[in-house]
């Protein structure tokens, strides 16, 4: 029996922390499919097709990683996907509330459906995507905390200004 598990998320854009926990479960899981949430209801730095693509390309170094988009309900897309296992990363105590209650909703839309979580390399238990374009607004160095297509794109996005 093969096992697929699906790694969900925003991935705005996807971070060395977010490929840490992509590997960890790669090397677990016959096959891992990373679902990037389209939500028509929240503004996101980066398209639908970006963050796909950003998120494709730092990951192609994983064969049984693939990399789809999805909206609706996360449980609706994986009975679709046939997975039962969701796959989330733990940085820090304060993560937990919330993967806490994701994790119960889930169960209790579909209770086949089981939450596996992977903690975080102390390297990169500070690292959020949002954190991540902050430093790189106001001109720090991020240059280890995302894949070098992240880093392209963020400054094409947000060229240095002008002295
Ligand atoms: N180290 C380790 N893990 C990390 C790091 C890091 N540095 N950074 C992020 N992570 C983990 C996060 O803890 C999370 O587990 C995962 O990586 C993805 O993170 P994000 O921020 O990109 O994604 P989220 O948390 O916004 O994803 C939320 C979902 C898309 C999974 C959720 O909103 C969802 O399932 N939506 C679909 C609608 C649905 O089904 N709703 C019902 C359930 S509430």
């Amino acid at each position: 029996m093969t096992i697929k598990a699906m790694y969900p998320g925003s991935f705005d854009p996807i971070t060395n922390g977010h490929i840490y926990i992509a590997e960890r479960a790669a090397a677990i899981f016959d096959e891992l499919v990373v679902g990037v949430l389209i939500n028509k209801n929240k503004k996101y730095t980066f398209s639908i097709e970006e963050r796909e693509s950003m998120t494709r390309e730092a990951l192609s170094h994983l064969p049984n990683v693939k990399v789809k988009s999805f909206d609706g309900l996360l449980v609706d897309f994986m009975r679709a996907e046939r997975s039962r296992v969701i796959i989330r990363g733990l940085r820090a105590l304060s993560d937990f509330e919330y993967e806490f209650q994701l994790a119960l909703m889930n169960r209790q839309l579909a209770p086949e459906i089981e939450t596996f979580f992977i903690v975080t390399d102390a390297k990169y238990s500070y690292l959020s995507s949002r954190v991540v374009k902050e430093v790189f607004h106001f001109g720090g160095s991020i240059k280890d905390m995302v894949p070098p297509g992240v880093f392209r794109r963020l400054r094409e996005r947000f060229p240095p200004k002008d002295v």
